[in-house]
């Protein structure tokens, strides 16, 4: 890449450059469709209400907060036009979530879907350094879009370096401590040039759509960058629940579809009866599965109801997007794929040697894309001996298929939502009942892993179902609520080390 780049050029302005700004980019439901000009005009004007009127400068931390629709899409170009890092957040996280988000990336300017203000408001009273906070969708003289409306729609990009972080994207470490992510403009430009040509494989002319949000580098990789990166359009929804997803494919035309094993497995029977694969007379062609393990039952049942292959694949917030995959004519039941172009990987054992084929041990990868946590010491856990250890084990065959066995760590991945056992823990703690409690993640048919709690309770208090739900429900109220734990179990002590260091591994179904 040159040194001077800006991905909002590679993937916005040189379109509308090239005399194609009318191209379809971005839909969504109520008939809204924005063309690659359109987008342009809109990011161009954030981005002037950023600079002269919320004072950005370069290498200022953006905090983006909402669900999946064009106004995110523009504020995230905005904020890369400007030379801002963007800190796009989970709309679903709380007011105590967002504050070590704040604090941990000095976030200064935020700009909030006003349907998710509540949350926000209530953290950045907590948080120094934000200082500029701006709503978006709001019908007030305050709003964003007003402010929007006194700017005019060319806007000068910042000249920014390769090698400039434009996104500082989170994730849930295991002990609840979340772990910002550096990447730069060049890291942007090196997802779009590896995974998506050689083995997605899509055309300017397909319609993407999908569930994770732009929030998760699976979501913005899949349903902004890649298509735009091809002069594609994509479908942008705020509810992609698998019984709304599949009236929007029909609704929109889709043909390339972004989700988790979970929502394909809950589809599949609609999809079948609604005849919504290609090879069954549908639109939809080209189906990427990610954020978690993809049973080979679930790939057949899919198969079976679109007769379409699924495309799995492997990435993290760390790598910024998929490194492991295999097209459908290369898909190898039971196996993630083998590594993506441009990317190397192995197994290796827990000295960083590498393992035969057919040896479990931990995933490594490098290639264009890599890790770089934001002050933190977890990096030295990650990026060892030359490689990423990503915190998967797996096994490598002889033919270079990768196959996943398990999480290394006590993250759990459930519906493809990655959940640290620690911060659970730590929501129960809080509840008066709560004496001790363990969280580990157990196997689930339908969510992959599913979030369970091992409780003692304090005296006085008698378990059952109804303190079942009172649990469930105060965790819900204070961390995301896609973290509660879905099941749990009274006990009336846990296993701890001689030391008093707990053994989650001991609750684990089989363990003695
Ligand atoms: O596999 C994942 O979980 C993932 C994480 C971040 C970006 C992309 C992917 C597929």
């Amino acid at each position: 890449f040159p040194a001077r780049l800006n991905c909002a050029h590679e993937l916005l302005d040189r379109w509308v450059e090239s005399g194609q700004g009318d191209r379809p980019c971005i839909r969504a439901p109520g008939g809204v469709c924005w063309t690659y000009a359109q987008l342009q005009a809109q990011a161009n004007r954030i981005a002037h209400v950023l600079v002269r009127e919320m004072g950005l400068v370069p290498g200022n931390r953006v905090l983006l907060r909402a669900p999946n629709n064009p106004m995110l899409a523009a504020c995230w170009f905005a904020v890369m036009k400007a030379g801002g890092i963007a800190v796009a957040t989970m709309p679903l996280l709380r007011a105590k979530e967002l504050k070590q988000i704040i604090d941990k990336a000095q976030v200064s300017h935020a700009l909030c879907d006003h349907s998710l203000a509540g949350e926000l408001e209530a953290a950045a009273a907590q948080c120094p350094t934000l200082q500029q906070l701006r709503h978006f969708r709001d019908p007030s003289p305050q709003g964003l879009e007003a402010a929007m409306a006194r700017q005019g729609a060319q806007f000068d990009n910042v000249a920014t370096a390769a090698d400039d972080t434009c996104i500082i994207a989170f994730t849930s470490g295991t002990t609840g401590q979340p772990k910002g992510t550096m990447h730069f403009h060049r890291d942007v430009m090196a997802i779009c040039a590896c995974w998506p040509p050689h083995v997605l494989k899509a055309a300017p002319d397909d319609v993407f759509i999908g569930s994770p949000p732009l929030a998760f580098t699976f979501g913005l990789g899949g349903l902004l960058l890649f298509p735009m990166s091809i002069g594609a359009s994509t479908v942008l929804l705020e509810k992609a629940a698998p019984p709304l997803l599949l009236p929007a494919i029909q609704e929109f035309g889709a043909t390339v579809l972004f989700t988790a094993p979970t929502s394909y497995r809950a589809m599949a029977a609609d999809a079948k009866r609604l005849r919504i694969g290609a090879p069954h007379g549908g639109t939809l062609r080209k189906c990427v599965s990610a954020g978690e393990a993809l049973p080979a039952a679930t790939r057949q049942l899919w198969k079976d109801a679109t007769g379409i292959e699924l495309i799995d694949g492997i990435g993290s917030t760390e790598m910024l997007h998929i490194f492991i995959s295999a097209d459908e004519a290369h898909a190898v039941p039971g196996a993630t794929g083998t590594v993506v172009p441009g990317y190397q990987a192995c197994v290796l054992d827990d000295e960083g040697r590498p393992v035969a084929p057919g040896v479990i041990g931990h995933l490594a990868v490098k290639g264009p894309t890599g890790c770089r946590y934001l002050a933190d010491e977890r990096q030295r856990q990650y990026v060892k001996h030359g490689w990423n250890v990503t915190g998967d084990a797996y096994v490598l065959d002889e033919r270079g298929y990768f196959h996943f066995q398990s999480r290394t760590d006590d993250l759990i991945v459930s519906a493809g939502y990655n959940i640290a056992a620690p911060e659970v823990e730590d929501a129960l703690l809080a509840h008066p009942a709560v004496a001790e409690c363990a969280v580990i993640g157990v196997p689930d048919e339908e969510r992959g892993q599913l979030v369970k709690a091992f409780v003692v309770l304090r005296e006085g208090h008698r378990p059952g179902e109804a303190l079942v739900q009172e649990l469930q429900d105060f965790v819900k109220r204070s961390i995301a609520p896609y973290k509660y734990p879905r099941a749990i179990e009274f006990r009336d002590s846990l296993p701890r080390t001689e030391t008093g260091k707990l053994q989650r591994y001991r609750l684990k179904p089989g363990a003695v």
